[in-house]
């Protein structure tokens, strides 16, 4: 474990979240996803949660993936290396209503079949926004999750966009619907990418799951 050779998480993390980071490939059929020697975290959740934003905001780049102000910006699967030690995987958003049905579907199989069949994902990180909470499209997702025992955890966006009395509410309300899901990871992580908020928290988890082998 590299964490051993520095003084503490904090420590590890800071590091590892600077070490170079490039985008590899971007993935639009399972038959050329990258070969799976590697750890993998990936960021799943509706369209326009903010994906490719907390993406930017925990390496501190501004543009490594694509945000758009209009949904569906993230086409594929696309994967980022880390310090060559693993990969961030930016996935298309779901529940997006504006594009042909045709690539609804094609985009639909290919998340399912990655989030579901894939040895090296360690975690799944499943956004979800601070004001709307879990819709229909969030909980179907979840249900699949917990059937194939994949690993995910609920990550709250846009902080910065509600009070603190509302973000206490939805935190309590979804914490109690998580307990009714198997492998959801149990504690909820808050985040602002515009404010930096909870990022040395997420980048801390991260760290710990790439560096358990
Ligand atoms: N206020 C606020 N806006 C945010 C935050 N994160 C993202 N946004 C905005 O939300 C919009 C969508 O962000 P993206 O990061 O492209 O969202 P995405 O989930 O990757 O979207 P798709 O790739 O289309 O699925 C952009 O206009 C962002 O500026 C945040 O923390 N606070
Ligand atoms: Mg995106």
């Amino acid at each position: 474990m590299l964490s051993e050779t520095l003084p503490n998480i904090h420590e590890f993390a800071r590091w590892l979240f600077a070490q170079e980071c490039t985008f590899t490939a971007g993935v639009d059929k399972m038959e050329i996803l990258p070969l799976p020697t590697l750890p993998e975290i990936a960021f799943a959740g509706r369209s326009n949660v903010g994906k490719s934003s907390l993406i930017n905001a925990l390496l501190n780049r501004n543009s490594l993936a694509r945000v758009s102000h209009t949904p569906g910006r993230t086409q594929q699967l696309n994967f980022f290396l880390l310090g060559k030690r693993f990969y961030i995987v930016d996935m298309p958003g779901y529940g997006y209503a504006a594009v042909s049905k045709a690539k609804i579907k094609v985009w639909s199989r290919l998340i399912q079949d990655y989030l579901k069949g894939r040895v090296p994902l360690k975690r799944v990180f499943l956004l979800i926004d601070s004001r709307h909470g879990f819709k229909v499209t969030d909980e179907a997702v979840m249900k699949e999750l917990d059937k194939a025992a994949v690993s995910y955890q609920i990550v709250l966006t846009k902080a910065d966009k509600c009070t603190p009395d509302h973000l206490e509410t939805m935190q309590t309300t979804l914490t109690e619907i998580l307990k009714k899901h198997p492998a959801a990871f149990p504690a909820l992580l808050l985040t602002s990418s515009h404010e930096n908020q909870g990022l040395a928290l997420l980048r801390e988890t991260i760290a710990h799951l790439v560096d358990e082998n």
